[in-house]
């Protein structure tokens, strides 16, 4: 596997010299200043890819290129939304950067309702609580028919919890809920998401997937034409969150993708954590369903419980079997190698790391990204393919 790790450029207080020293040769970038839907310039590119190798790494994967929600909804002006899709394609193939992750979750990226919870070791780590979400969506935001997603014994739970609750968590759930974790490119206030969700008012699964299905027959094509590695992110969490569908979590989901949009550069990006949240998906047979178009991988482990609940497990703890995931990972790579493929080396980075040691009174972090926890955690996985390719 190829070691890269995620730089949000230059205001990161990870700094590459870091990166360098945790031992990774690639860095997965974005131009998150640019606002959504506009174009990436050449120059803009080529001066971050610049900044990159002069620290003596490279630039292998983008993430993101957000797809603007209006491409999502397909309502106006999407069209023009699109073609600065592909021109951006164009500028990143330009400067020699091929492998491109994105997403297609409605409104929000990735969503925690904790970003301290504490470790038995005291360390910190990121949580998805379900009560707490229930509790912002009919307590906090008071959206329209939110009762009806909800047994009548979680609504007066969720009310009960609601009166207790003191100010301070009511701002974390909301802030963390609405204001974009690390790499999300937009964040709401509570009337502006309100206004958000009914732009979904008639789409509902089948129909999003329409339009995920018709903003790929438009964009593989150029993939195709210019060697780009589209690599889709998968929900996370993998299920319907505050009423929005999601249509990336599953087995049958990606199936249905790649049934109607064929070609392998309309691929995955493997994320063993978002994926492994679900207890009915077999992360291995989905890794070996759609192997060869897996073009990068988000190696972390999540702990989830029967209530619903989930936090960020140890790199090789938590319910994935990382074991088994590496060992499908290097047989893939070396039926690419026999195919003469050149991305025989799949791109993978360690993600979401504990806060831990010095990071724990460091002024700022990127919660989830801070360094130390993500180090363990390369290391981790570095080793653990090490030990797997000495038994091959
Ligand atoms: C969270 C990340 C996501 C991911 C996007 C990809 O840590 O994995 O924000 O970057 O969903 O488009």
């Amino acid at each position: 596997m190829t070691q890269t790790w995620r730089w949000y450029g230059p205001n990161d207080p990870v700094s590459l010299s870091d990166v360098r020293q945790a031992g990774a040769t690639g860095i997965v970038n974005a131009l998150h200043h640019v606002p959504n839907g506009d174009v990436w310039t050449k120059l803009e590119i080529q001066s971050r890819k610049d900044t990159i190798e002069k620290a003596g790494l490279t630039w292998d994967v983008v993430e993101s290129l957000p797809v603007h929600e209006k491409i999502k909804t397909r309502t106006e002006g999407f069209e023009i939304l699109i073609e600065n899709y592909k021109m951006s394609m164009h500028n990143l193939a330009a400067s020699g950067v091929y492998v491109i992750c994105y997403n297609f979750m409605p409104i929000l990226d990735w969503t925690r309702t904790r970003l301290d919870m504490l470790m038995e070791d005291g360390s910190l780590a990121l949580e998805f609580n379900s009560s707490e979400l229930r509790v912002f969506d009919l307590c906090i935001l008071k959206r329209n028919n939110a009762a009806a997603d909800y047994t009548s014994k979680e609504i007066s739970s969720a009310k009960l919890q609601f009166q207790n609750m003191s100010d301070e968590d009511i701002k974390r759930i909301s802030d963390n809920m609405l204001k974009g974790l690390p790499g999300s490119e937009e964040g709401y206030s509570t009337e502006e998401f309100t206004a958000m969700l009914n732009t979904y008012a008639g789409i509902d699964a089948d129909k999003l997937r329409s339009h995920l299905v018709q903003f790929l027959s438009e964009i593989i094509p150029v993939a195709e034409e210019l060697g780009i590695r589209m690599c889709i992110h998968p929900d996370d969490p993998p299920f319907t969150l505050l009423g929005l569908p999601r249509i990336v979590s599953t087995m049958e989901d990606y199936q249905y993708i790649f049934d109607q949009v064929t070609p392998l550069s309309n691929g995955i990006t493997f994320c063993t954590g978002s994926l492994g949240v679900r207890a009915d998906n077999d992360l291995p047979a989905i890794f070996t369903a759609f192997a060869d178009r897996v073009h990068f991988l988000h190696l972390r482990s999540t702990r989830r419980d029967a209530l619903g609940n989930f936090h960020e497990a140890g790199h090789l703890t938590g319910d994935v079997d990382m074991f088994e995931i590496i060992k499908r990972v290097l047989l893939e790579q070396k039926r690419r190698v026999d195919e003469n493929r050149i991305d025989a080396s799949i791109p993978m980075r360690p993600d979401h790391g504990h806060q831990m040691l010095d990071d724990l009174v460091k002024v700022k972090i990127n919660p989830g990204y801070s360094a130390i926890g993500r180090l363990r955690g390369l290391a981790e996985l570095r080793g653990l393919e090490w030990g797997i390719n000495k038994m091959f």
